[in-house]
């Protein structure tokens, strides 16, 4: 595919306007809720801010098979383990749909690894906690889960075209995802006393980094305001945190477990709830990489990657054989 880079699109000569008549143009689309297409010129902070926001993302979903990965061999049983191994391929696929995404911006899927091996490009602070206990990866289904549709269910009208369609698949798997952990939050809650503990536990580890993965609070959110102008955001981090809190509590209620913080209060003036401090000391530290298992996560996925060379060189050596033989018989 060829891509019409920014410096072409602008270029006058080409495109018989200057900048700002293109950027009318451009923001008249957004106005009238049409999609960027990757051919469509676009101004270079939106380029850039799509490449740092699809990237996270699709970084996000790779290292978070991790803590999932971590329970396939210790599945409680056969069903279990199978739609384990589906949700964590289900991520896999997802980080695919999502580079192939970001690199409709024009930017190269091994640029993009080595900026997240390098500490050059973030991943979501959610996926360095661990998973010490089966109902881990309930509170990940569920919680997790939850959270990631909430931001994303949104992110289908995004104004980027290829993100938005990519999207759509992504959040009708995550949904699949979400229940599978509440069933087994459910199971565990309505098991043993000591099934019930574990679920509690994990529902105590998991609550506050799940609401954290909003990002920081809109006073503190650097890109919200030009992101919502450009419609990559349609709604802020405190708008989707408070929608995520209200739908998961009557859930956690439901299963008989107690969301770990004593300020949750339903606020009838608002019709939402109230909800205790949340601790941004602990959110800056993880996403500077001093989380519980920062250093673990990077050191497995980049020797994922080294050890998955060989996939690469064969790949592209098939895709040349394949070239050559295309040439010869075309000539
Ligand atoms: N972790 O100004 P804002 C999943 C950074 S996928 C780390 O508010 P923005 C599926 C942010 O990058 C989960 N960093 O930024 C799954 C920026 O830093 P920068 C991932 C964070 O972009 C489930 C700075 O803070 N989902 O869970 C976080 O407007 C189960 C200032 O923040 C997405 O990526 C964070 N939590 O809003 C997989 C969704 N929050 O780049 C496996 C798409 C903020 O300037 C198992 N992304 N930062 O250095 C978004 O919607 C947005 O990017 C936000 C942040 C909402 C995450």
């Amino acid at each position: 595919m060829a891509y019409v880079t920014e410096t072409e699109a602008e270029s006058p000569a080409e495109s018989g306007s200057n900048d700002s008549e293109l950027d009318a143009r451009f923001l008249a689309l957004i106005d009238a809720d049409e999609r960027i297409e990757p051919t469509d010129w676009m101004p270079e902070r939106y380029r850039s801010t799509l490449i740092r926001q699809i990237a996270q993302h699709a970084h996000s979903e790779i290292i978070g098979m991790q803590p999932e990965g971590a329970w396939l061999t210790r599945a409680p049983s056969l069903r279990r383990k199978a739609i384990l191994t589906a949700k964590v391929q289900d991520e896999a696929g997802h980080g695919l749909y999502l580079y192939g995404a970001a690199e409709t911006l024009g930017i190269d899927r091994a640029e993009l690894l080595d900026r997240l091996h390098t500490g050059r490009q973030k991943y979501s602070s959610i996926f360095n906690y661990p998973t010490p206990t089966w109902a881990d990866i309930g509170a990940i289904g569920w919680l997790v889960d939850g959270a990631a549709i909430m931001n994303q269910v949104p992110l289908c009208r995004c104004s980027y075209g290829p993100y938005a369609r990519a999207m759509i698949r992504i959040c009708k798997e995550e949904s699949f995802h979400q229940r599978q952990g509440f069933q087994i939050m459910m199971t565990l809650a309505e098991g043993s006393p000591d099934q019930h503990h574990m679920a509690q536990e994990a529902l105590n580890r998991w609550w506050w980094p799940s609401i954290m993965m909003f990002g920081p609070s809109d006073a503190a959110s650097i890109h919200s305001s030009q992101n919502m102008r450009w419609g990559i955001k349609r709604f802020s981090n405190d708008e989707l945190r408070q929608r995520f809190i209200d739908a998961t509590v009557p859930q956690a209620e439901l299963i008989g477990l107690t969301i770990p913080d004593p300020d949750l209060k339903w606020n009838d003036e608002r019709g939402s709830y109230d909800y205790g401090e949340i601790d941004w000391e602990e959110f800056n530290r993880v996403i500077a990489g001093d989380g519980p298992c920062n250093a673990e996560r990077m050191e497995r996925r980049v020797t994922a990657h080294e050890e998955g060379s060989w996939v690469r060189e064969a790949a592209l050596a098939h895709a040349e054989k394949e070239r050559v033989r295309r040439e010869e018989v075309a000539a």
